[in-house]
């Protein structure tokens, strides 16, 4: 299959997507997505690449998200995970996640998987989600791993379990932890039993999301990259289209589904 990168400029309004790429996605049985921090940039999320801000700008993401950051300070943990809860309550969907609801709408069989823990997916309107890194607006227990679902900000920080008095976490999944049992099966599933692989918005350096869209081509399907920048996925995809997600995806699914 011939490798075409369209660049797409800003008038999203007028670009040109392989005609290969439209049919490919029009006619489509099974669709596969993986999203990361990208499609939530233009919500105003800050992506992992992003440098942080303010108080968080001198930490790296990796050293705040491992069990061992939250034994050596898990007040400071927490209290990261609470400034990014709040941030991601004030946002909104943006026209790229509004978009990929369509695109579930419109095909008869679809996953989407996303590395992304703000739950901006499911707020669009997307049913059929794996959230393989958990979902920051979920707590549980740091003890016997089970989900709390009433906490109290104030008081002690973290809060403790009700149950066993453990420190309360986020409900995500930190590096070097097992994913959501199942979701990484799941994920493979779709990806190999997929027509069209889309990967939006993500760097593809985290693992094991990352092997993903290497599995949907190793099993014959279309990979699409949805990305401003090149990632290690660049070079192997069978088509690329270069620019924010907010304005491709919107472009893609009119071209996919005129009117
Ligand atoms: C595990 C939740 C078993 C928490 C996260 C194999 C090789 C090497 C390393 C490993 C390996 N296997 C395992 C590892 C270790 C590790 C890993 O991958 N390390 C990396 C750093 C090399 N993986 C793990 O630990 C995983 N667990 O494997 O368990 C195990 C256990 C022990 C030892 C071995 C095996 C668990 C990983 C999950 C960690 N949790 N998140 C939280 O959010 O706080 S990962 C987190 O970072 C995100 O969920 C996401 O996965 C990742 C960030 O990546 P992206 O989402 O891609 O975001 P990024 O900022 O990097 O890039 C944004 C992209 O968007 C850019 O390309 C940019 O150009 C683009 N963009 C920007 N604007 C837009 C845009 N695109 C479109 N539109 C725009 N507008």
């Amino acid at each position: 299959m011939r490798k075409a990168e369209w660049m797409i400029g800003s008038r999203a309004r007028n670009m040109k997507i392989a005609d290969q790429l439209i049919e490919a996605m029009r006619h489509a049985k099974r669709v596969a997505v993986l999203t990361g921090a990208g499609v939530s940039a233009e919500s105003g999320v800050p992506t992992f690449r992003d440098a942080q801000t303010g108080f968080w700008a001198d930490f790296k993401p990796e050293d705040l998200a491992t069990p061992q950051a939250f034994r050596r300070n898990p007040k400071m943990v927490w209290e990261w995970y609470a400034y990014r809860r709040q941030m991601v309550a004030n946002v909104s969907p943006n026209p790229g996640h509004h978009a990929l609801v369509e695109v579930e709408r419109r095909v008869p069989e679809f996953m989407l998987i996303t590395q992304n823990v703000d739950g901006l997916h499911q707020r669009a309107g997307s049913k059929r989600v794996v959230e393989i890194h958990g979902n920051i607006t979920r707590v549980k227990c740091f003890d016997d791993d089970g989900v709390v679902e009433k906490w109290e900000e104030k008081g002690e920080v973290p809060p403790r379990c009700p149950r066993c008095g453990g420190m309360l976490r986020p409900d995500v999944v930190w590096f070097g932890e097992e994913l959501p049992p199942g979701a990484f099966e799941t994920s493979v599933q779709a990806a190999v039993e997929c027509d069209v692989f889309l990967s939006i918005g993500t760097s593809s350096v985290v693992y094991p999301a990352a092997a993903l869209p290497f599995e949907a081509l190793k099993a014959g399907a279309m990979v699409v990259e949805i990305n401003p920048d090149s990632t290690s996925l660049t070079a192997r995809a069978s088509y690329v289209l270069r620019g924010a997600s907010g304005e491709v995806l919107p472009a893609l699914v009119r071209a996919a589904w005129p009117g």
